[in-house]
C-alpha cells in the first residue's frame, strides 16, 4: 500500500471537485482529486448548459475561461412560450447581466487541462474509495488505482462525488440526526443533442398542453432539446421522428423561429427531483454540489450551485489550512444553505409553472396566470431574471435591507 498525504482530498472530478481544486491552488493549498471514471468518460458526459454570470466571473478569475470566452454563447435573455405565443425576457435590460451557454463537459475539459498543465494531481479510475477517521484532524481516504491500494492522509476530505457518490453516505452515518428533504416529480426530461443549427440565439422554455419543452443549444451547429415525459418513460419508445414531431408541436414556430432537424448525437432521460441533505459537514468531511443537493434542471441551477458551494468552501478552507482556524468549518453548512434553498425554490417554481401536471385544471389556470404575470409585469420579470442570472457568489438571495 502506498501512503501519501495532501491538505485536501477531493473526491470527484465534476464541476464541484475541479473548481474547488483550482480555488484551493489559487490560495496555495495542495489537494489531490480522485475520480472513479476515466478522463474520456468525464469529459464527454453531456449535462448542464447554462452558466450564471457569477460562475463565468469566477472561472475568469481562475484563468480557465479563455475557451469559454471564445466559444461560449452570451445570451441576453430567454423566451417563455405559452398559449401559442413566445414572450422574451431581456435579462440585460431587467438586471444588467446575461448568461452564457457553454456545455458542462467543456468546462470539465478546460479545468482538467489547466490542472494537469499546472502539474497538480488528478487520479482517474480511482476505485473503491473509502473515507475514515473524519472525527479527528487527519482523515484518511483509501482507494485502488493501477492495481494497487493507496492511502491518502489529509486535513480535510471534500466529497464532490455527486448524487450517487459515497461521501454523503459516510456523513449520514456519522450524523444520525441528519436531515433529508426529498421531492420527486411525476415526470422526467427526455434530452437530445442534435447536429442541427439553432435558428434563434436564445433559449425557449415552453408550457404546452402536451407537456414542457425546452429549446437550447451548444454551438452554431448543435442544438440541445428537451421534452417532458412521464417519469417511467423508456427512451426506446421514442423514435427520432416522434421526438422531432413532439418538439415541433410543443414549441411555437413563427416570426423567425423555424425548426432545423438533424442527426441525434446523444439522447437520454433524466429524472427530476428536489433534494437537500444537511448538515453538509461533520468533523473533517464536507460535501458540496450534487453530493449535497439536487434541483430540477428547469432553473439551470445544478452546476452553478455546485460552483457556489465550493466558492464558500474555498474561503473557509483558506482559514482552516493556512491559518489553523478549524472552527471555521462550523459555518460551512449555514453559509451554503441560504443559496441552496433560494435555488431550490426557484427551480421548483420554474418547474411548477412550466410543466404539465395531469388532471389538474385549477393548477393549469394558475400556471397560465403566472406566465402572463412574468411576461407583463416588470417587477415579476425582474425577480425571475435576478434568480436566473444568479446573484454575486457569497451573497445570499435575501438582501439585507439595512
Ligand atoms: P457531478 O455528478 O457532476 O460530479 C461528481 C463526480 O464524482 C463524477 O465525475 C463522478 O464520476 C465522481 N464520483 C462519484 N462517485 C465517486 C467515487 N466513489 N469515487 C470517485 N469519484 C466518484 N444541471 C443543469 O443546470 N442543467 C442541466 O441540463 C442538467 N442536466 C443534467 C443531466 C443529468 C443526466 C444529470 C445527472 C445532471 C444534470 N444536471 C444539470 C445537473 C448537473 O449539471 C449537476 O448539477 C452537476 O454535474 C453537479 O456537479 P458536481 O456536484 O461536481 O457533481
Ligand atoms: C441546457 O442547455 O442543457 C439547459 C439549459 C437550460 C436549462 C436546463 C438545461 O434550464
Amino acid at each position: 500500500m502506498t501512503v501519501t498525504s495532501t491538505s485536501v482530498a477531493i473526491i470527484g472530478a465534476g464541476p464541484a471537485g475541479l473548481v474547488l481544486a483550482h480555488l484551493l491552488a489559487a490560495r496555495g493549498i495542495d489537494s489531490v482529486v480522485l475520480e472513479r471514471h476515466d478522463r474520456r468518460y468525464v469529459e464527454h458526459r453531456v449535462r448542464a448548459g447554462v452558466l450564471e454570470h457569477p460562475s463565468v466571473e469566477l472561472l475568469r478569475q481562475l484563468g480557465v475561461a479563455e475557451r469559454l470566452d471564445r466559444e461560449g454563447l452570451a445570451h441576453r435573455g430567454i423566451e417563455l412560450a405559452f398559449e401559442g405565443r413566445r414572450h422574451r425576457l431581456d435579462f440585460n435590460e431587467l438586471v444588467g447581466h446575461s448568461i452564457t451557454v457553454y456545455g458542462q463537459q467543456e468546462i470539465v475539459k478546460d479545468l482538467i487541462a489547466a490542472r494537469l498543465a499546472a502539474g497538480d494531481p488528478i487520479v482517474f479510475e480511482a476505485a473503491d474509495v473509502t473515507i475514515s477517521d473524519i472525527d479527528g484532524p487527519s482523515p484518511v481516504v483509501r482507494y485502488v488505482a493501477d492495481g494497487a491500494t493507496h492511502q491518502l492522509r489529509c486535513r480535510v476530505v471534500a466529497g464532490c462525488d455527486g448524487f450517487h457518490g459515497t461521501s454523503r453516505e459516510v456523513l449520514g452515518s456519522a450524523v444520525p440526526d441528519h436531515e433529508v428533504f426529498d421531492r420527486d416529480y411525476p415526470f422526467g426530461w427526455l434530452g437530445i443533442l442534435a447536429e442541427a443549427a439553432p435558428t434563434i440565439d436564445e433559449l425557449i422554455y415552453s408550457n404546452h398542453e402536451n407537456g414542457f419543452a425546452l429549446y437550447s443549444m451548444r454551438s452554431p451547429k448543435i442544438t440541445r432539446l428537451y421534452l417532458q415525459v412521464p417519469a417511467d418513460e423508456r427512451i426506446e419508445d421514442w423514435s427520432d421522428d416522434r421526438i422531432w414531431s413532439e418538439l415541433e408541436t410543443r414549441l411555437p414556430t413563427g416570426d423567425g423561429f423555424t425548426f432545423n432537424t438533424g442527426p441525434i448525437l446523444e439522447r437520454g432521460i433524466t429524472a427530476m427531483r428536489s433534494f437537500v441533505f444537511a448538515p453538509m459537514r461533520w468533523g473533517s468531511l464536507v460535501i458540496a454540489g450534487d453530493a449535497a443537493h439536487i434541483v430540477p434542471p428547469t432553473g439551470a441551477k445544478g452546476m452553478n450551485l455546485a460552483i457556489a458551494d465550493v466558492a464558500v468552501l474555498a474561503d473557509i478552507l483558506d482559514d482552516v489550512i493556512n491559518r489553523g482556524r478549524h472552527e471555521q468549518l462550523d459555518d460551512y453548512t449555514s453559509a451554503c444553505l441560504r443559496r441552496v434553498w433560494r435555488c431550490q425554490h426557484f427551480s421548483w417554481w420554474m418547474t411548477s409553472m412550466l410543466h404539465r401536471f395531469d388532471d389538474d385544471p385549477f393548477r393549469r389556470q394558475l400556471q397560465l396566470s403566472e406566465l402572463r404575470l412574468v411576461t407583463s409585469s416588470t417587477a415579476a420579470a425582474t425577480s425571475l431574471a435576478e434568480n436566473y442570472v444568479g446573484l454575486a457568489l457569497g451573497e445570499s438571495f435575501v438582501r439585507s435591507h439595512a
